[in-house]
């Protein structure tokens, strides 16, 4: 899963990243990777998948992981070459989500660039440069496209014609996911990657010992159908550098329950719609999935290997819970909780899955 971050300068994007990665690499105990500078894959902890890990004796243990891209802050009219903002959105178009933070604290010491603290001002500050970014990428592409399409090819024609209304759309100061893309051309959006049609996580950066996102950014996101979580960014990065036991005893004092990670990580989860499923032998590695809800045991399969999806012949489900107070498969299998699937099964939050395939 790959995320990148947008904001005004000085929102805190880069104090929540570092928030992030530092968590990450304290509470998975392996440093993340730094890609660049300003992309940090940050394992995701699961004490489920821990539980499970040690009830089998597993080692390693593999979390799933979330790519964060940190991304200089944008600026009215970045469209325009105001600032450094727009030349990175380049960076975050191949992401599949978009965390957005909103400044939402209003500490004098940091300075605003409008000089003023108004989060739903600089969400559509942000969202219209979003707007522009697409809208220049849809017309470059519409140029190629259209060319193409005179050969009378059905999926670029739809795709001229699916470009023609983003256009619109985008003028009209719309999203591009506002206008599905057409049956006959489905790589449409794929080819465009609008950041416009990207599901947005808002995150609030409110002040130390606030908790709530604060009500304009709530309704706002709700209205589109985005999350938002609230974060104290400045907090949770210098809270991310304590060791884990120090932090949480900061974290009581300071009433935050949840650390920025935590939060934000949940928020992804639920704005993707994705759960996890794991994968762990006795003595062997243990390992976390992440798919979609919905997601078949044939599909799933194919997330660990494509030659065990291409055998499969069914598969051996346990849920995380079941599985650890049983003490283990043999235990989980007499008291009847480990089921035999079939590819059509429905994966569930939890579920310990072999597969049984011919290679
Ligand atoms: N009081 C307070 N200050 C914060 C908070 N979050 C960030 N800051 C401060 O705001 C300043 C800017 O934070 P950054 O995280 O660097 O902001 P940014 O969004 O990465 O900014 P650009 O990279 O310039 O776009 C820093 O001095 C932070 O310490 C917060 O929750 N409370
Ligand atoms: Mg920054």
């Amino acid at each position: 899963m790959r995320i990148g971050i947008v904001g005004l300068p000085n929102a805190g994007k880069s104090s929540l990243f570092n928030a992030l990665t530092n968590a990450a690499a304290e509470a998975a105990n392996y440093p993340f990777t730094t890609v660049e500078p300003n992309v940090a894959v940050v394992p995701i902890r699961d004490e489920r998948l821990v539980a499970v890990a040690e009830t089998l004796g597993s080692d390693p243990i593999t979390f799933e992981t979330i790519a964060f891209h940190d991304i200089a802050g944008l600026v009215r009219g970045a469209h325009k070459g105001e600032g450094l903002g727009n030349q990175f959105l380049a960076n975050i178009r191949e992401t599949d989500a978009i965390v957005h933070v909103v400044r939402a604290h209003d500490d004098p010491q940091v300075v605003h660039p409008d000089g003023r603290v108004d989060p739903l001002a600089d969400i559509e500050t942000i969202e219209t440069e979003l707007v522009f970014a697409d809208l220049e990428q849809a017309e470059r592409r519409l140029e190629r496209v259209g060319r193409q399409a005179r050969s009378g090819d059905k999926a670029l024609v739809g795709e001229a014609d699916w470009l023609r209304r983003v256009i619109e759309a985008l003028q009209a100061g719309r999203p591009a996911r506002s206008v599905p893309p057409p049956e006959e051309a489905p790589d449409s959006l794929r080819n465009l990657q609008p950041l416009t049609a990207k599901p947005v996580l808002y995150v609030a950066n409110v002040g130390e010992g606030e908790t709530e996102v604060p009500e304009p950014i709530r309704t706002h996101a709700a209205a589109e159908g985005a999350k938002a979580v609230a974060v104290s960014a400045r907090l949770e990065s210098e809270l991310s550098e304590l060791d884990p036991e120090e932090a949480a005893m900061m974290r009581e004092e300071m009433g935050a329950p949840e650390s920025g990670l935590a939060a934000v990580v949940r928020g992804a989860f639920e704005l993707l719609h994705l759960i996890q499923f794991f994968t762990a032998g006795e003595g062997k590695e243990a390992r976390a999935y992440a798919i979609e809800r919905g997601t078949t045991a044939w599909e799933a399969a194919g997330e660990i290997h494509t030659d065990i999806q291409r055998g499969f012949v069914r598969a051996e489900v346990v849920s995380w819970s079941d599985l650890v107070e049983s003490g283990g498969y043999a235990g989980a299998r007499e008291r009847g909780l480990l089921r035999l699937e079939g590819r059509d099964y429905e994966m569930r939050d939890g579920d310990v899955m072999t597969v049984k395939f011919t290679p």
